[in-house]
């Protein structure tokens, strides 16, 4: 499929009486005033947007007579930067791929968190581990694993020597996938693995440091080669958990699935200190790690305090 960019197209004011054709499309990327959208037709285009239309990467649109709507979305994902502010970040999203790597490390709570907030989005969550060429990069993957691998999928891979890419790519073929992680984990690299034809700009891995230069610097919808989409974004290095309360924090958390089978004795038990609880007893049976019980509390006691301040900003 050939695709043609054009100018960009100014939206006017919604006029009942025009009969224009009506082009069906999804969008690409959004450039703050503008957005890329690719059309049912193959072509591709920019069409102007007020930024507080919200529109974000994965929106389906129609554009009819130089205006564009958004269709209704099936998911969203959405985060919370450092400032606090509520972001849609996808839409009509599948999976998230939480892309984590040797160096640099994940930081701490980051992948229980990205966990959580896919699965409050309805997204399923899977894991990418990579730079599986490194020296020593199997100790971190084996322990990765121990602690995840019941959970949810996880790929160990490297984009550089492309060890375990043709799984993730055949993973990834059943739908549209969001990757995130932190800077210099290799996410645009993967990208690139994966659809050589794209040529991303990848961050240069400083020779003394193990700090990855981010490039990429907007949300962006590519069709992969094998089937599937994947959006590529730039770094989310946190991953600021939204509109999520803490009664419902425990019912996502990766690694408490057995102990919500089970039930506490008190049905709005909060797995802190209340007698009977069943995520307790499995901490004490070493069946919950106490490391990821210590993330559940950290993760509760951020929700507890900003809940009030969080809630105001949406
Ligand atoms: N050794 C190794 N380096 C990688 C791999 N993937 C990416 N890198 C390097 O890590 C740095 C950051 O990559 P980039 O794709 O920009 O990361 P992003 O910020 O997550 O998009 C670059 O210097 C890449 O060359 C890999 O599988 N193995
Ligand atoms: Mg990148």
């Amino acid at each position: 499929m050939k695709i043609k960019k054009q100018g960009v197209e100014k939206i006017k004011k919604p006029s009942s009486t025009g009969s224009g054709p009506e082009e069906k499309g999804v969008i690409v990327s959004h450039h703050g005033i503008a957005v890329d959208i690719l059309f049912e037709s193959g072509e591709r285009r920019m069409v102007k947007v007020k930024r507080r239309e919200g529109h974000v990467v994965g929106d389906n649109v129609v554009v009819k007579d130089h205006r564009l709507a958004r269709l209704p979305r099936r998911t969203e994902l959405c985060r919370r930067d450092s400032r606090g502010s509520v972001r849609i970040v996808g839409a009509n999203l599948d999976v998230l791929g939480v892309v984590v790597s040797p160096m640099p490390l994940p930081t701490p709570g980051y992948i229980d968190q990205a966990i959580v907030a896919a699965r409050q989005a309805g997204l399923t969550p899977v894991l990418v581990i990579n730079k599986g060429d490194l020296e020593g990069a199997w100790i971190f993957a084996d322990k990765i694993m121990a602690t995840y691998k019941e959970i949810v999928e996880v790929f160990v891979v490297s984009a550089i020597t492309r060890e375990g890419l043709e799984a993730l790519e055949h993973y990834l073929g059943q739908g549209r996938s969001f990757f995130v992680g932190i800077t210099g984990v290799g996410k645009s690299s993967l990208l690139n693995a994966i659809c050589p034809a794209l040529d991303l700009r990848v961050g240069e891995l400083f020779t003394t440091g193990n700090r990855g230069c981010n490039t990429t610097t907007v949300s962006t919808l590519h069709s992969l080669p094998g089937g599937g989409e994947l959006v590529d974004t730039p770094g989310f290095n946190e991953f600021g958990l939204v509109d999520i309360s803490t009664e419902d924090l425990a019912g996502y958390f990766p690694g408490f699935e057995e102990a919500m089978e089970e039930r506490c004795h008190f049905g709005d038990c909060r797995h802190r200190t209340e007698p009977g609880c069943a995520v307790s007893a499995l901490v004490e049976s070493g069946n919950i790690a106490r490391e990821r019980y210590d993330t559940y509390l950290t993760i509760f006691d951020q929700i507890q305090a900003g809940d009030a301040r969080f809630k105001t900003r949406r």
